[in-house]
């Protein structure tokens, strides 16, 4: 099935001829209604969308497409633990993870919610011993600092939201992320580390992943030059599918949290990969992370289309990505402690749906995943929001404004909160021949001087944005807004007819690496690759140390 030959779609196709050029500014001006038209809410989360190329016949033709592929179906298709990701054969149910209201989820027959429930209680309980130092170090010093060792999913989430948590943090705890195989990453971070007072998370899904059993083997022997080998068992805790693999690298299986394969990487934090979350803020923020997403997974099931926050973000991203031709989407947090979101956001987004074949194994002719990218704001404001504002490039934004600051000491929050409006408002807006020239008069251009400088200064405006406006970065918070990115997500695969919870482009990286590695050795037989490749191992041969 390729949704162009959808009627809904070709419908949207002849609506955006008819209403390209449309003006968000003059729409403002004919409608004071406009705002409250597009503002959506989920409880204490506000969408408001006011500021899209879109008129409410827009809104009504993206529904009724979301309709004509079964949207609601494919919901409840995935809520109820049916395989939906069909290359791996595999249930989505990063939702039962944080499934608060406890009904049975069946997967092959088997209600899973013992099973993460059980981990839910294996975690509580290590946090409670960690915290109160009835589970201490070799020496018998409280554990102080704990070092999370993963990569992709089983680093991204986790990290971004320690970050944006900080505030929450246990007091005399510290966490940090080790992922990148380059040595440097975890030597950074050992050195501020006392061997006594450290556990490490070894967190993989596979217990298979190059990067992520390379640090733990090489954290285990910094460890043993302080600690004998049976310490190590104080110290390094697991989180992944396989147990015999946990077992050969020498952690103890009893202090193993178990994850499933029904949960994919990318989704993953809300599971025991979230237990560096748990032990940096506490079990009970933890579980106030995953009420917010459970309140957000309530929504996206329930809500009417033309009301439900994830649907509508989906099908706007949609309607500029097929029909305006964007190629990229920021996300710009102004919430400082929200600096890891772009990248957590791009990891799922881009890992998701960056696919050229369609659920069918047919290769697609529509364009699918956007780059998605971003840095907090005001710092971006500064660098690339030029492109943004007068580039040749449509980009749509995601503002997400937190109204007030966990750090109201310094109070900077107004100005932050100002920058972020004005953005969205110029963006939208622009500046027209008129407007910039009456402002060079003013400030005493005239003549050619005037006109030479005048076309630079014009914006063209009508660049679309979302903003996401909430009272205060809390847990619940948090967990709604990832979850409702992940619903987004979903949709967007719907309506592109891709499967977005496989990932075999990663696959092929980490195979190839795996083949190259015996290159590198000075004296070994260099195997066939394309003349570029071969040379450069022979390059890196000489020049190596
Ligand atoms: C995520 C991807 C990928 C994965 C990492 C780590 O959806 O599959 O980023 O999380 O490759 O994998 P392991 O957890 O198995 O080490």
């Amino acid at each position: 099935m390729t949704p162009l030959n959808i009627p809904e779609w070709q419908s949207l196709e002849r609506h955006y001829s008819d209403i390209k050029y449309l003006s968000m500014r003059e729409e403002f001006a004919l409608d004071s209604g406009r705002f409250n038209r597009f503002t959506v809410r989920c409880e204490d989360l506000l969408l408001d969308y006011s500021k899209n190329r879109i008129t409410k016949e827009t809104m009504q033709k993206l529904v009724a497409l979301a309709n004509s592929v079964d949207m609601s179906g494919w919901i409840e298709r995935m809520f109820s633990g049916e395989a939906i990701n069909n290359t791996e054969g595999r249930a989505v149910l990063h939702t039962a993870l944080r499934n608060r209201s406890n009904t049975p989820v069946m997967v092959d027959g088997e209600d899973v919610m013992p099973a993460v429930n059980a981990v839910l209680e294996q975690m509580k309980k290590f946090c409670n011993q960690i915290h109160s130092g009835e589970w201490s170090g070799f020496s018998g010093k409280k554990i102080t600092d704990i070092v999370n060792i993963g990569i992709g999913g089983s680093d991204l989430g986790p990290a971004m939201i320690c970050d944006a948590l900080e505030p929450y943090g246990v007091e005399g705890m510290g966490v940090h992320f080790v992922s990148n195989v380059d040595g440097t990453d975890l030597s950074t971070a050992l050195e501020k580390l006392d061997p006594e007072t450290t556990l490490f998370v070894v967190a993989s899904k596979t217990f298979t992943t190059q990067e992520t059993l390379t640090n733990a083997e090489s954290a285990r022997a910094w460890f043993l030059k302080s600690g004998s080998q049976q310490d190590v068992a104080k110290h390094f805790v697991a989180v992944s599918t396989n147990a015999a693999a946990v077992a050969e690298f020498g952690i103890d299986t009893d202090n193993m949290f178990e994850i499933w394969d029904w949960v994919g990487g990318r989704y993953s934090l809300w599971s025991a990969i979230g237990l560096p979350i748990a032990l940096y803020v506490g079990m009970e923020n933890f579980e106030r992370l995953l009420d917010g997403a459970h309140t957000m997974d309530n929504h996206f099931r329930n809500k009417p289309f033309k009301e439900n926050i994830p649907v509508i973000m989906g099908l706007l991203g949609v309607w500029y990505v097929n029909f305006f031709g964007s190629q990229t989407q920021a996300i710009v947090p102004y919430d400082h402690s929200l600096a890891r979101f772009p990248n957590h956001m791009q990891q799922l987004d881009m890992e998701s749906n960056g696919k050229v074949t369609n659920r069918d194994g047919k290769r697609i002719s529509y364009k699918t995943g956007p780059v998605i990218w971003g840095t907090p704001g005001t710092n971006g404001q500064h660098a690339y929001f030029q492109l943004i504002h007068q580039g040749t490039q449509l980009i749509p934004v995601d503002f997400v404004l937190p109204v007030n600051s966990h750090y109201p000491e310094v109070d900077h929050q107004s100005i932050l909160l100002a920058n972020g409006l004005a953005q969205s408002e110029a963006l939208m807006k622009g500046k027209n021949a008129e407007e910039v020239r009456a402002e060079l008069v003013k400030e005493g251009f005239e003549g050619e001087a005037l006109e030479a400088l005048l076309p630079h200064k014009v914006f063209t405006g009508n660049r679309p944005s979302n903003t996401l406006l909430f009272a205060r970065l809390s847990p619940e918070m948090l967990g709604k807004l990832v979850a409702l990115y992940e619903h987004k997500v979903f949709v967007q695969g719907i309506i592109w007819n891709i499967n977005s919870f496989d990932q075999w482009g990663v696959e092929l990286g980490k195979q190839l690496a795996k083949a190259i590695l015996p290159d590198l050795k000075d004296d070994s037989e260099i195997s066939i690759h394309d003349s570029s490749t071969t040379s450069l191992i022979k390059l890196i041969r000489e020049l190596r140390l």
